[in-house]
Order: structure tokens, then C-alpha cells, then sequence
């Protein structure tokens, strides 16, 4: 079964970062159970936290796809490595970073795989692209839609 109202945040605070973005978008497309359907433009934005660290552009694309929530992170870290990154320190620069926000309206709380993800409704630089895409996208667990979250920022 096709999946849809999937939502993906990429980020990259390192090096060549349109670029990245570009490629973890292809990739993605490439993968036979997923298709992009949308996607928001790219922002640039302040880094989260603590650790002094160049400007992130972020964005959201929204998917179709096939594969259920595990494999889909699996897909998505593996796009992660193929585009150079490290885990390091935590809040920490990357090439590329891939967060599952939501999956349709699952919700989904295992230590290693949390949908939607926990930080969505306090992070600008998730809902300020995806209220371009996906201005009324129903938060599952607080009921509330993405612009009106973004609002109360
Ligand atoms: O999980 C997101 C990685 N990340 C970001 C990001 O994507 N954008 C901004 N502005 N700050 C961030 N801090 C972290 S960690």
C-alpha cells in the first residue's frame, strides 16, 4: 500500500549545502517505493543550540511511498551516509540530516524511531517550509494544523 501525507525535513550546514539537498531529493526519488511529491524551497536558518556553527538551509518534501516507517528511516540514513555524513556531536554541523516528521496520521514512539518526530511543533525551520507545502497537514497528536503552529512560534 502507498503511503501518502509523508513528510521528510532535510537540512545541511556544511559545504556545498544546496547541492546536498539536491541529491538527497534525487536519491530519494530513485528508490523504488518512493515517490516526491512536493517540495517547499529552501531556507536558510539559524542553527539550534549551543555549538557556534554556519547558517542550515532546510526544506521539506513530501513522499508517497511504499516503505513502512523503519524502512523508510533506514532509506534515509543511508542517503545520509552516501552524502558524507558523520555523526558527531550532537547538535553538531552536517552535510546532510534527514528527519521522518510525519508519517500520515501514525504515531509511532520507540527509542529509535519517534513519529511524529518530538521537536516539529517548536521548530521553525521544520513548519515555515512545510506551511508552504502543507499549510493545513493536522498535527496527529496535538490536532493542530501546521500554519496554525507555525503561528504560535
Ligand atoms: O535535525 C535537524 C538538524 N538541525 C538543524 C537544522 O536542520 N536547522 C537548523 N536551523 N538548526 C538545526 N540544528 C540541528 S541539530
Amino acid at each position: 500500500m502507498m503511503q501518502d501525507n509523508v513528510f521528510l525535513g532535510l537540512g545541511s550546514n556544511l559545504g556545498e549545502r544546496e547541492t546536498y539537498l539536491e541529491d538527497a531529493i534525487a536519491r530519494l526519488n530513485r528508490n523504488q517505493n518512493i515517490n516526491v511529491l512536493n517540495r517547499s524551497s529552501m531556507m536558510e536558518t539559524e542553527p539550534l543550540g549551543e555549538v557556534s556553527q554556519p547558517l542550515f538551509l532546510n526544506m521539506v518534501v513530501e513522499i508517497e511511498t511504499k516503505n513502512d516507517p523503519e524502512k523508510l528511516l533506514d532509506v534515509c540514513l543511508a542517503i545520509e551516509l552516501a552524502n558524507g555524513r558523520v555523526r558527531g556531536q550532537r547538535w553538531g554541523p552536517r552535510t546532510l540530516d534527514i528527519d521522518i516528521l510525519f508519517y500520515g496520521s501514525e504515531i509511532i514512539n520507540k527509542p529509535s524511531l519517534q513519529i511524529p518526530h518530538p521537536e516539529v511543533a517548536r521548530r521553525y525551520f521544520v513548519l515555515a517550509p512545510m506551511a508552504e507545502i502543507a499549510p493545513k497537514f493536522e498535527h496527529p497528536v496535538l490536532k493542530e494544523p501546521v500554519l496554525a503552529m507555525l503561528q504560535l512560534l
